[in-house]
């Protein structure tokens, strides 16, 4: 089954009880059993859920992935890939990722003895100074937010294999229409599928795809005993999300390089980050990896004003200023004051959250009307 279909048909099948096309929303916490142990495969509803089940089916077949898991938000996945850890064991993570991951690993997991390397991956190489006996994991965002720079996925995934250490990737900014991170050897494919999975701006939630068994048993395990699941409601709206995947990609991805191209050539415009431009410098990589360059994308204003960064976000009227991405309306953010406000200004600036840098989520509204609304904003 080729992609586009996978988003409408993968691992899916018609409801048994009256084949209905959509899976019913199970709104129930428990199953009847007719004496104890005899059920239909379920429990307790934090454990499985027919709803949660579809979806979860869903999520492999779209990374092309033997297992998906369903959690209550991207960060509730990321939580239980570094449960996977014991105190005492180090992560290789990339310095340049949304600050509510940076947060989770250094205010809430460095306490349990957990060690954090943040380091530029732009080169493969860099990565095996830091490996040592003790390491466990390389955590990967590719794009990255909100820098918009590419990891080489596979070049990283020779040095996991290498140190017999697992790869997670954070593919939640390109999804498995731009690239498929399984198959370029990673282990693990993270997504807060609250963006452009669900797509709609509608839901929070979390996605973990996997292939090897054992890996997938350990993570059930977590989702099971942790319990940061979602409920059927929400895992519906996913499900119905990742059906329209491809076509909303087709058109943020046209009208991402359309609002590039416009920025770059803007009187006003410093910088314009952004992964289809071939002076970007992993365009090759990103050309290699990606089926193309996204809807994502960042820009700073000459003279790194930051009050004036403030002013156009506040005029951009169809761009709303708001957190969050990939939903099918475009909007605006400020790195240093929302998103990124967790890490701290020494840091961020070191990765390029300089004060006047604005990211945005290119929508699948008409382009005119995109560019029309950055030209009063920026005037
Ligand atoms: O918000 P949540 O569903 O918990 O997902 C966290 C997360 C993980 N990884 C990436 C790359 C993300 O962008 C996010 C959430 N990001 C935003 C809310 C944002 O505006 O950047």
């Amino acid at each position: 089954m080729k992609f586009n279909t996978k988003t409408i048909h993968g691992g899916q099948e018609h409801d048994p009880a009256y084949g209905a096309v959509m899976p019913p929303i199970y709104q129930t916490t428990t199953y009847a059993q007719t004496t104890p142990g005899g059920h239909k495969g379920f429990e307790y509803s934090r454990t499985h859920n027919p709803t949660r089940k579809a979806l979860e089916n869903a999520f492999a077949s779209i990374e092309n992935g033997n297992y998906g898991l369903a959690f209550g938000s991207g960060l509730a996945a990321i939580d239980a890939v570094i449960k996977l850890l014991e105190p005492g064991d180090e992560v290789i993570s990339t310095s340049d990722l949304y600050g509510g991951t940076y947060r989770l690993f250094t205010s809430i997991y460095e306490k349990f003895g957990i060690k954090f390397h943040f380091i530029g991956m732009d080169k493969a190489a860099n990565i095996e100074s830091y490996v040592n006996a003790k390491t466990k994991l390389i955590w990967v965002e590719t794009p990255t937010n909100p820098m918009l720079n590419i990891i080489d996925i596979k070049a990283v995934s020779n040095v996991s294999k290498k140190h017999n250490l697992l790869l997670a990737v954070d593919n939640t900014f390109a999804t498995p229409y731009l690239q498929q991170p399984l198959g370029l050897g990673a282990d693990i494919v993270m997504h807060s599928a609250t963006k452009y999975l669900g797509g709609h701006s509608d839901v929070v939630m979390g996605a973990l795809m996997v292939n090897d068994k054992d890996l997938a048993a350990q993570l059930y395990f977590i989702q099971n005993a942790s319990g940061a699941i979602c409920g059927p409601q929400d895992s519906f709206l996913v499900l119905r999300g990742i059906k329209t995947l491809h076509i909303r990609m087709q058109r943020h991805c046209e009208n991402g390089r359309a609002v590039a191209e416009f920025l770059a050539s803007h009187p006003k415009i410093e910088k314009v980050f952004w992964p289809g431009f071939e002076t970007h410098p992993n365009h090759a990589i990103a050309r290699d990896q990606m089926n193309d360059f996204g809807g994502m994308l960042s820009f700073t204003t000459k003279g790194n004003n930051y009050e004036e960064s403030i002013k156009i976000v506040e005029k951009l009227k169809i761009f709303t200023l708001a957190e969050s991405l990939g939903g099918v309306e475009s909007l605006s953010g400020h790195p240093a004051s929302m998103t990124h406000a967790s890490i701290p200004k020494e840091e961020r600036e070191k990765t390029g959250v300089v004060d006047s840098l604005i990211r945005l989520s290119v929508g699948i509204e008409d382009e005119e009307d995109l560019i029309n609304d950055l030209k009063q904003a920026l005037s």
